[in-house]
């Protein structure tokens, strides 16, 4: 096993301290962080998943797993982070209403923020109307949002219809993204822009601060 696939079996079975470690190791031994990151944590993630996904692990080991995931990604994360000096662009961010997963949200915080981009987290759970409401008042360019379960998605289309009903949907552009979520989603409910992984995200929203986008 090299230090990747370590990383990874630490991660699936739980092991913070061992995966915050590991994950040095491999920052020592010269690995690209974005290769600690797919095959080393993601790659744990992805198993995690499969467990989860055939009833072959249960919630508690999947917390678990999602904290050694944490650990891992605060060692990486100077890594990750290019040095900024001005803001890019001013982005809300949140996973919609009835969803608590936020590891991909994270992941998109970090990669928009080294983008340069000032990122306003607003956590997990969002209800629609105050993604709106910080979105008018803190002058944002772009409101980002993350859901993972198929029930929670339609949350995304209430954030649009409070825009309309406020009448400030001209005023921002509105990025999807998480597991369940795709192209023809997105169409369908009116959002400006879908995005697959955190990298692409980040680099929509740096397009959408463009003033060539601004409406
Ligand atoms: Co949950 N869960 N979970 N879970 N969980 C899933 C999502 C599931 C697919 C597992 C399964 O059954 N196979 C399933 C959803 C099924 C569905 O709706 N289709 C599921 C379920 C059912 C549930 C519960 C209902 C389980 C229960 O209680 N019985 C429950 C719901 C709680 C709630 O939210 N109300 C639940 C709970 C949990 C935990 C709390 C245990 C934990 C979350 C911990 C946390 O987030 N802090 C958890 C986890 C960890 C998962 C899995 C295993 C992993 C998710 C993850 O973090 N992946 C997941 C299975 C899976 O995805 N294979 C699963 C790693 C992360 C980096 O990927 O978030 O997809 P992801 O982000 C990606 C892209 O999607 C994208 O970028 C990232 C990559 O760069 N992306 C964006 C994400 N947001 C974006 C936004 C963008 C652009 C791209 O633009 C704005």
């Amino acid at each position: 096993m090299n230090i990747l696939d370590n990383i990874s079996y630490y991660l699936h079975t739980g092991a913070a301290k061992d995966v915050a470690y590991s994950v040095q190791i491999a920052i020592n031994e010269g690995y690209p962080a974005e290769e600690i990151l797919q095959k080393g944590l993601l790659h744990g993630m992805d198993i995690i998943g499969e467990l989860f996904q055939n009833g072959d692990c249960y919630v508690p080991e999947t917390i678990v797993a999602a904290r050694a995931m944490n650990a891992g990604l605060e060692v990486l994360k100077p890594l990750l982070q290019k040095q900024c000096i001005a803001s890019m662009g001013k982005v809300v961010l949140g996973t919609v209403k009835g969803d608590m997963h936020d590891i991909g949200k994270n992941l998109v915080k970090l990669m928009m923020e080294s983008n340069g981009l000032e990122i306003i987290d607003l956590g997990t759970d969002v209800p629609a109307e105050q993604f709106v409401q910080v979105a008018i008042n803190e002058q944002c360019q772009v409101i980002a949002m993350s859901a993972l379960l198929t029930t929670s998605m339609g949350a995304m289309k209430e954030v649009i219809k409070q825009l309309d009903l406020a009448r400030v949907r001209e005023r921002f552009k509105v990025m999807i993204g998480g597991a369940p979520v795709s192209t023809a989603f997105c169409e369908k409910i009116g959002a400006d822009a879908y995005t697959r992984d955190a990298t692409a995200a980040a680099s929509q929203a740096l397009k959408f601060c463009k003033p060539e986008y601004m409406r």
